[in-house]
């Protein structure tokens, strides 16, 4: 309607024959640009109240008439002719927009504006009575949902009363869809009006009585479906949906697919059933309430499959999960019901999970496709929401690996709680990356089982939003609400969805309207807390038996078919029980989620146990760091300051030298080189958010033209994949989590803007990274990247939080290890993750060039540099990187210390930058000889052997540990207890380092100083021992 204001004011002196040359284009383009299209903002406010029929829900109405008329005066009634020439001619807004002409008056569009005074009352009920029923229609199409039936207990708002939140169906219900408000009467009902193109309901007429108009927009809109999808940006997609539901008899299924639907909510209820008879006192979140469920996954698969998905990945919650691992995925009834023997003993290493936390991968032929399809649900945590990014990486990178551009073959499902669907902010970051197009999944399916609780929590104390769902607005996501008693509503709007997503490779919500039967869990007492909804649910009948009697009453099926099909399920699962009584050992590398086949021996072992060189030739290092010294592309203007640092990395490379960039190109170069993948990913990361790295150049010239020298490398290389992210920690590292557990061949790194920033992504660290392998007996090689360093930058900016880190390392602590054969690697193999706070470049190279060269997969976490980025002696000569060289797990003091170690007095054991500050304040006080500094550069697992080598050598010094950070932060609590084993406490170890604190570092530049000054004079003061260890 703006468009129409804006044209009308804008064209107001030209004449209606020229305007129709112009408007219909305006009107294409706006098509075409789809979502991202805004009208102009109206400029005439005045006009605003003197047009009210221009407003609101009437203005589709008006806009067609008006492009009607544009292309011809002649297509539109005499009235509407004149309204818009004089509209044209520049009426002002209050006169010129009153009452249409009569038909009786002067018609050849010269009339005055005057003229449009005195219109016939019976003509200016047509135009209004048409008006109207535009409006009607859309009041529909916008709020119909809020009077559908959705929710099967009919109580969502009957104890709701005036809470700040207005939740439950009946609170949002507006008259506005009474048509009465229109001002229509009853004497209306049976005048034939023409339907807008905006709408589908009259099938193959162009017009139908006003009662009719009503009775099919209550079916389409206020039955068991409720459509939410107006506020969709993009024309086409809104008149796809008004189709898919508007079309008359649209929701009509063959008998063969109300068996299917029995079979499949037969099986949904039965297994619950039988977990009930047999485990009645075993926590298995069930299903009970919202069996429609299964059909309702099983449906969106079996599209999907006809539309040649063929992967799909799945994330969900606790919520009736053993019954999608059981009726979906189909894993073997025995393995499930084998869970449940507490007495089994484990067969891998590890803690293992509860039962409906693990993860599954099934193969298997789609009966209704006809075709193969892999079904994958991914493990996960009992933190809600949390696998969802997960699940969208996982996605990816399949999509990657295949080839799969447009996201045809492969999809992710995602299922939510209500209460965690609306809660967690984790929902809003996932959808925020579903359109970024290095993180898009090409759309996701989204089923809610909204039983309209959260444990003992209600929706109005659950959310500020009339809908659990309302998050997915922000993405323009369609939402399908259905009331999950009705099995056919259900399978319809899967239908639908999953149709959606397949034309639109957009996202879109299925909200199950349900409720849950029992309590959170088969244990708990609901009544003491919803005592009203669980009065009402005792009352329920069950969706199954509701619909099974409606198939009967309708004759699809006899009460004997129904009978034989509950009994041949339930001997399914009787069987499935004998059989696993048989079972002797869990094994929970059987709930694999990701397998990477070929990656190790048949039994899961890795193939060997030792690690190659990981230095790489000097011809590749001169050619990886020309590459990066280089502009591949031609024409191509790049920033000047860059051309200088181009040239320093030219420089380097004819020096033999690297900076910690270099290092890092040459790491990722030599994989890419080698056919591993490289996926660097984060805010900010394709220039760095220290200006130093630049893997994306940008045409000064050109907009949007860019240039990636790191994927001109060799013609044969893998692609390298850099990718500022969204603004986002916790989905983020979430999504490359999930991508790095797609595959062990690929090199995945998230970089934090400063370190600290990675607490906000702490339950992906803690619940996944740290602890995945151990709960889920899947590797994964994820690298954090965590800028570190006290800088005098203030609290914030300067650490990592390395205590964190090493506080989840599962070495031990008081145990000094036997140091066997390839003790560096067993050790790798043994731990939960890896630990770095490299040096040098060459090392940080080294350690990266491990990850992938090592015969298993561990998460790798590097405390990564600042100030040392262009720090002159933080530099390393190719020496360092070449074949024969490796990561040194800790690097000795080199200089004269470590020629004559008996006339060493100190030994300072440090990590990270601080060795720098040290070697200058050794120099400067002339202590080269006397004290050696030594780097452990791997922190966790420990390098025990390497340390008590160190301490033998300088048998007549003390030793001191030191740190830039507080005592009770940095490695201090680590490396203690270690330290000592490793001396077995036959000498004192001291401390040299900041005092505790609260805040990671002070805000004040100069104490910054000062505290440094005085750790450093504490671990050269050779007189006086600093504090003990
Ligand atoms: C992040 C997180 N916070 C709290 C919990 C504890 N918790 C487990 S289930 C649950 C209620 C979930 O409600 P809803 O999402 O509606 O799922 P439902 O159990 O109703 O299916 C809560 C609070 C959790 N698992 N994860
Ligand atoms: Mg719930």
């Amino acid at each position: 309607m703006h468009h129409l204001r804006t044209t009308v004011a804008r064209l107001g002196p030209l004449a209606a024959a020229q305007t129709a040359q112009i408007a219909p284009q305006s009107r294409l383009l706006a098509l075409e640009r789809g979502t991202r299209t805004f009208q102009p903002v109206r400029s005439l406010r005045a006009s605003v109240a003197a047009e009210p029929f221009l407003n609101g829900t009437s203005s589709n109405y008006v806009e067609e008439m008006y492009y009607a008329w544009l292309e011809d005066p002649r297509n539109v009634h005499k009235s509407w002719d004149i309204f818009f020439r004089n509209a044209n001619a520049g009426a002002p807004p209050g006169a010129a927009y009153q009452s249409p002409p009569p038909l009786s008056g002067p018609s050849d569009g010269t009339m005055g504006v005057r003229a449009l005074v005195g219109a016939q009352p019976n003509v200016e009920k047509l135009v209004k009575d048409h008006l109207a029923v535009q409006s009607l229609i859309r009041a529909y199409q916008v709020r119909g949902h809020h009077i559908a039936k959705l929710d099967p207990l009919g109580i969502s708002c009957v104890d709701f009363d005036d809470a700040p939140c207005t939740v439950g169906f009946q609170n949002v219900v507006t008259l506005s869809v009474k048509y009465s408000l229109y001002g229509l009467t009853e004497g209306d009902l049976d005048k034939v009006f023409r339907l807008p193109a905006s709408t589908f309901i009259g099938g193959n007429d162009s017009a139908l009585p006003l009662r009719e108009i009503i009775r099919r927009l209550e079916m389409a809109y206020c039955q068991h479906i409720g459509v939410e999808f107006m506020f969709i940006n993009d024309l086409e997609q809104c008149q796809w949906i008004r189709q898919k539901f508007e079309t008359p008899g649209i929701m009509q299924f063959s008998l063969e697919e109300k068996r299917t639907l029995l079979g499949r909510m037969i099986r949904s209820t039965r297994f619950e059933e039988f977990l009930q008879r047999k485990w009645s006192s075993e926590k298995r979140f069930g299903l009970e309430g919202c069996e429609s469920l299964i059909p309702a996954l099983k449906t969106i698969i079996d599209r999907s499959s006809q539309c040649g998905v063929e992967s799909m990945i799945l994330g969900m919650p606790h919520r009736g999960r053993l019954n999608v691992l059981a009726n979906v995925i189909r894993k073997d009834l025995d393995q499930i019901f084998c869970q449940f023997d507490s007495k089994l003993e484990a067969a891998d290493e590890g803690s293992g999970d509860v039962k409906y936390h693990l993860g599954m991968y099934h193969r298997r032929m789609n009966r209704v496709s006809d075709r193969y399809i892999t079904l994958s649900l991914v493990a996960n945590p009992s933190h809600l929401e949390a696998v969802d990014p997960v699940v969208q990486g996982k996605t990816k990178a399949e999509q990657f690996y295949s080839g799969d551009t447009e996201g045809k073959r492969v999809m992710s499902i995602l299922l939510h709680g209500d209460a965690a669907f609306a809660g967690q902010g984790i929902v809003y970051e996932t959808f925020h990356l579903s359109d970024l197009p290095s993180y898009t999944t090409h759309g996701t399916i989204h089923v809610v089982v909204n039983n309209q609780i959260g444990f003992t929590t209600d929706p109005r104390m659950a959310r500020s939003s009339p809908y659990p769902t309302d998050v997915a607005r922000v993405v323009n996501a369609p939402i399908f609400h259905v009331n999950a008693d009705n099995p056919e509503a259900v399978m319809f709007v899967c239908n639908v969805a999953a149709e959606w997503r397949n034309t639109f490779h957009k996202d879109v919500v299925v909200d199950l309207v349900s409720y849950r039967r029992n309590g959170h869990n088969e244990m708990d007492e609901p009544m003491f807390t919803q005592p009203l909804m669980y009065k009402q649910i005792k009352k329920q009948k069950g969706v199954l038996q509701k619909f099974v009697e409606k198939l009967v009453a309708e004759g699809v099926i006899t009460t004997q078919h129904y009978e034989e099909e509950v009994a041949r399920y339930d001997k399914i699962c009787e069987d499935a029980f004998a059989h696993s009584k048989d079972e002797k050992i869990l094994h929970i590398k059987h709930w694999l989620d990701s397998p990477w086949p070929g990656f190790f021996t048949l039994d899961g072992q890795p193939k060997t146990m030792s690690c190659p060189s990981t230095g790489i030739r000097e011809d590749e290092l001169c050619h990886i760091g020309n590459v990066a010294a280089s502009v591949p592309l031609e024409d191509f203007m790049i920033h000047g300051g860059l051309s200088r640092i181009l040239k320093g990395r030219a420089h380097m490379v004819s020096k033999r030298v690297c900076d910690w960039a270099l290092g890092e190109y040459m790491a990722f170069g030599s994989l890419l080189k080698e056919g591993i993948h490289v996926r660097l990913s984060g805010q900010d990361v394709e220039r760095g958010t220290f200006s130093h790295r630049h893997h994306v150049l940008h045409d000064q010239n050109v907009d949007k033209r860019i240039c990636i020298p790191m994927n001109s490398i060799s013609p044969d290389q893998a692609p390298y994949t850099v990718c500022n992210s969204s603004l986002s920690e916790y989905g983020v590292l979430g999504f490359e989590l999930g991508f790095a557990m797609a595959s062990p061949n690929a090199l995945v790194l998230w970089e934090a803007q400063f370190g600290d920033f990675h607490n906000t992504a702490q339950c992906i660290i803690d619940q996944f990274i740290s602890s995945g392998q151990a709960k889920w007996v899947r590797q994964n090689g994820i690298v954090l990247l965590l800028p570190h360093g006290m800088e005098g930058m203030g609290p914030e900016h300067s650490s990592a939080r390395p205590e964190r880190f090493l506080q989840m390392c599962n070495d031990d602590s008081d145990v000094f290890p036997k140091v066997t054969g390839d003790f560096a690697v067993h050790q790798l193999y043994d731990c939960n993750w890896i630990v770095v706070n490299c040096s040098t470049p060459a090392n940080y190279f080294h350690v990266l060039r491990r990850q992938i060269l090592l015969p298993f997969r561990k998460p790798l976490i590097v405390f990564t540099p600042k100030s040392l980025l262009r720090h002159p002696e933080a530099k390393s000569s190719f020496d360092d990187m070449l074949p024969g060289t490796h990561f040194q797990r800790l690097i000795p003091d080199e200089g004269p210390a470590a020629v004559g170690p008996q006339n060493v007095k100190r030994v300072v054991f440090c990590t990270g930058k601080i060795y720098y500050d040290l070697i200058r304040e050794r120099k400067s006080r002339g202590l080269e000889d006397a004290v050696a500094v030594v780097r452990i550069e791997q922190l966790s697992p420990f390098p025990f052997d390497l340390v008590k080598a160190e301490a033998d050598q300088y048998q007549n010094a003390d030793l001191v540990w030191c740190q830039e950070e507080h005592k009770n932060q940095g490695y201090y609590d680590y490396v203690k207890p270690r330290l000592r084993t490793t001396l077995n406490r036959t000498r004192p170890i001291w401390y040299a380092g900041r005092e505790p604190a609260a805040a990671p570092a002070t805000g004040n530049k100069h104490t910054h100083l000062t505290e440094l000054q005085h750790l450093l004079d504490a671990a050269f003061d050779l007189e006086t021992s600093p504090g003990k260890l």
